[in-house]
């Protein structure tokens, strides 16, 4: 049932049933209330990026010395500073979990969260529970930014850190691709979660409660705010493998990981270093946020004496799971087989699993005194990999064929930290791997089609019988799948001809079906991509003229087209919109109110108030509404390009009124004293007449003497939309 479907990107299980929530959950400013509102600066399209407009990042990353960078950080993890000494004299596990934290908080459901921003600078997740200490990797990564300055961004840093620490401790790697940009200032878009209390908080739920029959919210892939994802110690912290196997499942699955590539990363991780938790955690300071102004923007302060002494405490846990916590060894897997583990405590009262009774060359390394040995440990969430039925069969696998965990781990963490990059016309540097892989959406690459071409189809188009609304929106359709958050979807490649985008039920299947039989008949040698971008462009001229403007629609061809064995059909399936308000149209009703999901999509789809208010207001009047329903066509003559929407919705004549008390979606327009139904509308509709800043402009719009400024400005954020991926032309 589409309502229980666990995609539903806007979720319905946070805090309970029934629970309304908005869509962004608890803030920052919620959660610190303290943290200076710099954000006060940057207020009517002031930037706070200090980069300014000039800056390329992509020709900078062209001028970076890229084998002395790799150099420098090789140098640097086993440069042990005596403010934050390296665990066996080595960085490089503690540089792995930096990136692993950096990327995993991706979730394929929205594309939000991941690496390619470098977030992890900012609030909230500088001063998440599960990023503890990972302020001082940052901090001991400066002098190498500095050092290269404008042509190696943070987020880049962190996945080059990353990948260099393995290289350095002999694991593989499968290749590192750069062109993540650094943004100055925090995501304010992501919803993390409703929570009102941090995990370790006696209050904290976990969001995972199958006696409840929660599953996890969309679009969150952690199974509680704060983690990235899993709680290690177990499902709310009881030490319940199985339990803790189902939670990795739901968890890894929501950034597309099958259970193969779960195991490899977990267990390839966990190879490397060590857990903290030497100490009872009421020792240690608060999260960045919450410190003082001396303490220069680090947290969880430990007393110096004690940092010497390895008396960290961070997650809880105390140990390392493999005898060589600095080399890429089969270890991990040959341990975890070998023993029968014991749960136990850490000395800061966390709960782990002890081998029991291991021999003198299974204990591991002291992390500061190589002369001692302690025992090695696993966490609740490694005793799955060995008691979960399937995924131990996959770890028995691996623990046999040391050279099927190499390369499983090296794709896995490829795809780990760069699949929030996009398609690889984006990628950078000489490291970028040769193979294309299939979460990497690829699409062929097009030739534009000339001049003669596309007249000669325009032509065709105009005389197909197909009305501007069904063109507009199959391009709409075809474009809107864009998302600037992992780059993922869009016009190219034409997937909406493909499974499993062609039946989702927003597209109007059998329409959808005869629309694009018609323009494949049509199209000649112009891709099935170009064609249909094409004619919503065409469309929306005739629609133009017909409203007595005289206007181009500029095309961009050389669109390729995609084929379905290129095209990962599971990973797609989490993108399938429950709600576009563009198109007027709602699965089923959300926790949080619809109107919120249309800014959620104009979010994702990177444009402005002023864009996504033009392009909706033309889109209502163009029919390019889902099943061609009459809500929000406030124009008397559909299929031309006026701005009427405005004028009709912001006229004072009319009031409007539920249509059924029992649901606050739908409104019927009615002429004030009058008890004719004049118009039909939904909330999505009536919200740019009712929040002020939208009416606001709105307002513009409907003003006499803006008409052909409506025109010309829905022109433009369509071609926006339209060409929002085309990212091998820009
Ligand atoms: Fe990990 C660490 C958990 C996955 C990599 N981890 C860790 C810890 C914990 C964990 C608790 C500790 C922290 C402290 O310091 O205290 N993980 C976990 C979980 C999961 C994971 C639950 C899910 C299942 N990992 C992972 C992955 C990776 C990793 C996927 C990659 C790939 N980790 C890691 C490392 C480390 C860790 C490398 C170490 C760090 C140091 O040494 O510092």
């Amino acid at each position: 049932m589409a309502d229980e479907d666990p995609r539903c990107p806007e979720g319905r299980n946070g805090g309970g049933a029934g629970t309304v929530r908005s869509l962004l959950g608890r803030t920052n400013k919620d959660w610190w209330p303290d943290v200076l509102p710099v954000e006060i600066l940057h207020q009517h399209g002031v930037s706070p990026n200090p980069m300014g407009e000039d800056y390329d990042y992509a020709e900078a990353f062209k001028a970076l010395d890229y084998a002395a960078l790799k150099a420098d950080l090789t140098a640097l993890m086993t440069d042990s500073k005596p403010w934050w000494p390296a665990d066996y004299g080595h960085y490089g596990p503690f540089m792995i979990r930096m990136a692993w934290h950096a990327a995993g908080t991706y979730r394929v459901t929205d594309g939000r969260g991941g690496s390619s921003s470098g977030q992890q600078r900012f609030e909230p997740l500088n001063s998440w529970p599960d990023n503890g200490n990972l302020d001082k990797a940052r901090r001991l990564l400066w002098p190498i930014k500095q050092k290269y300055g404008k042509h190696i961004s943070w987020a880049d840093l962190f996945i080059l850190a990353g990948n260099v620490a393995i290289e350095s401790m002999g694991g593989p790697t499968f290749g590192f691709a750069g062109g993540r940009k650094d943004v100055f200032q925090s995501e304010g878009d992501t919803y993390w979660g409703a929570e009102e209390q941090w995990i370790g908080h006696a209050e904290h739920k976990t969001r995972i409660r199958p006696d409840e029959q929660l599953e996890l919210e969309g679009p969150l892939a952690a199974d509680s705010m704060g983690l990235i994802y899993v709680n290690p110690e177990g499902p709310g912290g009881n030490p319940d493998p199985l339990g803790s196997a189902r939670d990795m499942r739901a968890t890894f699955s929501r950034m597309a990981m099958n259970s193969e590539e779960t195991v490899a990363l977990t267990a390839g991780g966990h190879a490397f270093g060590k857990t903290h938790g030497a100490k009872p955690a009421e020792n240690f300071g608060k999260e960045p946020a919450a410190e003082s102004v001396h303490m220069q923007g680090l947290g969880w302060l430990t007393d110096s004496e004690e940092i010497g002494k390895g008396h960290i405490t961070t997650s809880g846990i105390e140990g390392s799971w493999s005898n060589n916590p600095t080399k890429w060894t089969g270890d991990y897997f040959r341990l975890l087989f070998k023993y029968d583990y014991e749960l136990t405590s850490s000395p800061a009262g966390a709960k782990q699993w002890t081998p029991v009774n291991p021999e003198w060359e299974d204990m591991a390394p002291d992390a500061r005194d190589p002369s001692k040995r302690v025992p090695t440990i696993m966490t609740t969430a490694d005793m799955a990999l060995k008691l979960d039925p399937e995924f131990r069969a996959i770890s028995e696998r691996f623990r046999d064929d040391q050279s099927a965990l190499d390369d499983a781990f090296a794709r896995a963490w490829f795809k780990l930290t760069h699949r929030d990059m996009g398609p690889k016309v984006r990628y950078l540097g000489p490291e970028v791997p040769e193979e294309t892989l299939i979460w990497q959406d690829p699409v062929p690459e097009g030739t534009a089609p000339g001049d003669d071409e596309i007249a000669a189809f325009a032509q065709k188009v105009l005389t197909s019988g197909l009305s501007v609304g069904q063109l507009v929106k199959t391009a709409w359709a075809s474009a809107s799948t864009y998302r600037k958050s992992d780059h993922r979807g869009g016009a190219n490649g034409a997937r909406i001809a493909l499974a499993p985008q062609k039946s989702w039920a927003i597209n109007e299947p059998a329409e959808l079906a005869s629309v694009l039989a018609k323009l494949n008949e049509l199209r000649g040698s112009i891709s099935l991509a170009d064609a249909i971008v094409l004619a919503g462009s065409v469309a929306i001229e005739k629609a133009a003229t017909d409203a007595g403007f005289d206007v181009k629609v500029p095309f961009t061809g050389g669109r390729g087209d995609a084929t379905q064995d290129w095209t990962d059909v599971e990973s797609f399936a989490w993108m399938e919109p429950q709600a576009d308000g563009f198109r007027n149209y709602l699965r089923t009703r959300q926790t949080v109110k619809t109107e919120e999901l249309l800014l959620d999509k104009a979010s994702l789809l990177g444009l402005s108030a002023p864009e996504m208010t033009v392009l909706l207001g033309g889109l209502r009047v163009l029919g390019a509404n889902h099943g061609d329903k009459p809500e929000g066509v406030l124009t008397e003559r559909k299929g031309q390009l006026t701005n009427d929407f405005f004028v009709n919705l912001l006229d004072n004549e009319t009031f409007w009124e539920l249509v059924d008390p029992s649901s606050d979606e739908e409104f019927i327009g009615h002429d004030r004293g009058g008890k004719g139904e004049k118009w039909r509308a939904t909330r999505t509709d009536l919200v740019f007449g009712s929040n002020s800043q939208l009416r606001a402009t709105a307002e513009v719009y409907a003003e006499n003497g803006n008409e052909e400024k409506f025109v010309r400005d829905f022109i433009k954020a369509w071609v926006k939309v339209m060409d929002a991926d085309r990212f091998d032309v820009t």
